[in-house]
């Protein structure tokens, strides 16, 4: 019989003969005995006590099969159970070099990405990343949601020029994705609302604790909606994400420390402001604008930054929904609320306690003229939108959608500073390897 650690640890196999296959993560070599902690394939440990004449060579991250007898020993780690084993089997005797110990610097960590997804703690935060995964899956499913794929190779920026990557496709100049809001505004007119998940590409120039340059993308559209169903369904998903990953992933928040007790009360409805209000309150705060070396107060008209959104959502437990941004901070597809001229019909979620915008939606321009005008006005090579005009051309609906990023979701859930830390393999400026 072979089983995983955590479930071993269990009365009811106390007295029973199991083996168990993982690594070595700990060695404590007495003269009769030698204390092995096992690692399974999911990051659980056990304590496995065996005759040091059978481990000579052993060595951290060797892998092995162990056999043994489950007894109950209060001294074991993790639970008290340990395994008294008579036989090991040897997979690979790992060099005894093995870089990642218990204490190391990030540069490292992130140079040797490859084997850190291996630590404990990396392993928790890729449970939980699947689980993040899964429900959200599981809530478009449920929702009656259909999910479609979009190509990642592209003729056209969606979110601006400046964070385009460029790449040549054969004898064309093309881009990597920045969004697939486009594709799915496509497909809305054969299946209705549909969502994808794909990773979008930012050429971010800047470092910060929050941006990558690869990031995993959820994003939804749908035919006939208002803003407040967009606002609305973003309630629903991410509450709703947020309660069952909670629910299956509780060993995995107590080993990274994470108090929950804030996310548990995460459900709908959540704040709300207007983008008007939220630069009243800047200001009333006396909040600065700092370009370079000069600083200014914020104005009307200027985009919300990672310090505002922060001073909005500082000592606040819920996420605040900021709608109505001026057309000209926003993208060239945003429709204007004909009521307020020069207001786009959008708006961007931010996460409690600063952690910042973690989605950005709204409704669309669905007006054929307009929407060339604002492809004009942003100086957009007009033949790239041509098909997506078509979609303005050929049977136009008032439609909307957005955007969430899930590692930007899993920061704050997590409740980490560095973004880098939500994924095995960050993409930064300044990484790409492994
Ligand atoms: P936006 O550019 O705001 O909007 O992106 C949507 C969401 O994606 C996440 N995000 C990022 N995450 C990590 N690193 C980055 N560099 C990064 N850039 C963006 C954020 C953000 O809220 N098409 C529109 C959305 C829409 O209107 O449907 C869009 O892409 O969580």
């Amino acid at each position: 019989m072979n089983t995983r650690c955590g479930e071993l640890k269990n009365d009811e196999y106390i007295g029973k003969y199991v083996s168990v296959k993982g690594w070595i993560h700990r060695i404590r070599k007495q003269k009769e005995n030698t204390f092995l902690l096992i690692r399974d394939d999911r990051g659980e440990i056990i304590q496995c006590i065996i005759d040091s004449s059978k481990t000579n060579n052993i060595t951290i991250e060797s892998s092995v099969e162990v056999f043994g007898l489950i007894q109950k020993d209060s001294r074991a780690p993790e639970g008290g159970y340990e395994l008294k084993a008579d036989k090991i089997h040897i997979f690979n005797i790992s060099k005894n070099d093995y870089p990642i110990g218990e204490y190391q610097s990030l540069d490292l960590l992130l140079e040797k990405r490859h084997l850190a997804v291996r630590t404990r703690r990396m392993t928790m935060v890729s449970k939980i990343r699947s689980s993040i995964l899964h429900f959200s899956r599981k809530w478009f499913t449920d929702n009656d949601w259909l999910e479609i794929t979009a190509p990642v190779l592209v003729k056209g920026a969606v979110e601006g020029g400046s964070t385009l990557f460029n790449l040549k496709y054969f004898d064309e100049e093309a881009y990597l994705s920045q969004s697939a809001q486009l594709y799915l505004e496509a497909m809305i007119f054969s299946l209705g609302q549909v969502w994808s998940m794909t990773p979008s590409f930012r050429a971010e120039k800047s470092r910060t604790v929050r941006h990558l340059t690869e990031f995993l993308h959820l994003e939804a559209e749908a035919p006939w909606v208002t803003l407040e169903d967009l606002l609305k369904f973003q309630e629903e998903l991410i509450s709703f994400i947020i309660y069952n990953v909670l629910k299956s992933n509780r060993k995995e928040f107590e080993f990274l420390k994470r108090n929950v007790s804030e996310l548990e009360k995460i459900s709908p409805p959540f704040n709300r402001i207007t983008y008007e209000k939220a630069i009243d309150k800047l200001q009333n705060a006396e909040f600065k604008i700092v370009d370079d070396d000069s600083s200014r107060k914020i104005e009307y008209g200027d985009d919300l930054n990672i310090e505002s959104e922060r001073l909005l959502t500082i000592n606040s437990p819920k996420p605040l929904f900021v709608i109505g941004y001026p057309l000209k901070i926003k993208p060239f597809y945003v429709k204007e609320d004909i009521s307020l001229p020069g207001i786009g019909i959008a708006a961007d979620l931010l996460a409690p306690n600063g952690f910042g915008e973690i989605t950005s939606g709204g409704l669309r321009e669905d007006d054929l003229h307009k929407l060339e005008k604002r492809i004009m006005l942003e100086g957009l090579e007009q033949s790239n939108y041509d098909w997506y005009l078509d979609l303005r051309r050929y049977g136009s609906v008032p439609h909307g959608g957005f955007g969430l990023g899930i590692e930007r979701l899993m920061r704050w859930i997590l409740n980490f500073t560095d973004i880098k830390d939500t994924v095995p393999f960050p993409r930064t400026i300044r990484r790409i390897y492994p």
